[in-house]
């Protein structure tokens, strides 16, 4: 479709660009789905950015969001956005990773996203985001906020050997480092998987377990935290190439109004929720001393040896961009 109508030339071109440009000119709607429920943690900087792009974009711009996981199943946002079947998504890489395997470094950043913006990091993680997912990166939430993992049953060190523990691709190298064995589901599987004693802990980050309800099925939570939450909201590339500056711009300043309050947001998301998990008289299980610098060791080896075999050409320079001084 796209390679006949660029061979298409001369004569017809022309009523192209103008019907282009007419269209351009009038207000633009794109289609949006959240691989996050609707209302829950990693959904709402989103809604927040929709809600934004329609006030500010008013007669230029308009963003209908179809929906969260019972629109579209996680795992699929990302084959959808490719191929436009939908115009944007709010996902974490680790939710398209088939598409976009370097995403896995963006959990492993020591550098908050906005050093990585300003050191051409993000540059790069756009240029992917081009080439692989079709897509244009207009945001990432989240990156103020850690990760942990949950347990029904307590440990005593950095060792997860005899346990199943419900993974995302998120863990699944540190957690497999530590022997877990591992069940990779959406979010919207956790509480059957606890529920039915399919496994004994789930990772998840530092906020948001009380939206589903996984409070009532969780005993400890495992001290120290580990990562950066990586939630991406991202524009099919052809919508949006055919968008005009003055469109673009509404995009852009809302995608930098989330990732302005992201730090603050994070902040008293997670200061809330440990406050709850006392409550809920869930425990905390504190890796301490050697025990402590071998856990957070695990999870950063584990990391970066998986880049560096899914992407030997990149590993070392997205380390840099997003780990480097
Ligand atoms: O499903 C997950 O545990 C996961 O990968 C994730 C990533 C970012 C935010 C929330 C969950």
């Amino acid at each position: 479709m796209i390679r006949r109508r660029t061979m298409l030339g001369g004569a017809l071109a022309a009523p192209l660009v103008a019907g282009a440009r007419d269209a351009a000119a009038q207000e633009v709607t794109l289609r949006a789905v959240s691989a996050f429920q609707e209302g829950t943690a990693f959904s709402r900087p989103f809604e927040a950015f929709i809600a934004k792009v329609n006030e500010e974009g008013r007669g230029r711009i308009r963003i209908t969001f179809i929906g969260g996981p019972r629109a579209m199943p996680p795992f699929e946002q990302g084959n959808a956005l490719r191929n436009g079947v939908v115009d944007m998504i709010n996902a974490t890489a680790a939710f398209y990773e088939p598409l976009l395997p370097e995403g896995a470094a963006l959990k492993l950043a020591t550098n908050d996203w906005a050093t990585v913006r300003r050191n051409g990091g993000a540059a790069l993680i756009n240029r992917l985001h081009n080439e692989k997912v079709n897509a244009q990166h207009l945001a990432r939430h989240g990156d103020a906020m850690p990760f942990h993992l949950y347990l029904t049953r307590e440990i005593s060190g950095p060792d997860l050997r005899g346990l199943t523990i419900r993974t995302s691709p998120v863990y699944r190298a540190f957690f497999t480092a530590l022997g877990a064995n591992l069940v990779n589901t959406a979010p919207g599987e956790v509480f059957t998987a606890l529920e039915r004693g399919v496994v004994q802990g789930y990772g998840w980050p530092a906020h948001g377990i009380f939206d589903l309800g996984w409070h009532e099925r969780t005993k400890f939570r495992v001290d120290p935290p580990f990562y950066r939450v990586e939630v991406n909201i991202l524009v099919n590339l052809r919508r949006w190439n055919g968008l005009n500056e003055a469109q673009k711009a509404v995009l852009t300043s809302a995608a930098e109004w989330v990732e302005a309050g992201e730090a603050e947001r994070s902040r008293q998301a997670i200061a809330a929720d440990y406050a709850r998990m006392q409550q809920a008289g869930i425990r905390v299980i504190e890796f301490t001393g050697e025990a402590r610098e071998r856990w957070l060791k695990a999870a950063q080896d584990a990391g970066w040896d998986e880049v560096s075999r899914i992407t030997p050409q990149h590993a070392a320079e997205l380390r840099r961009l997003l780990s480097g001084g």
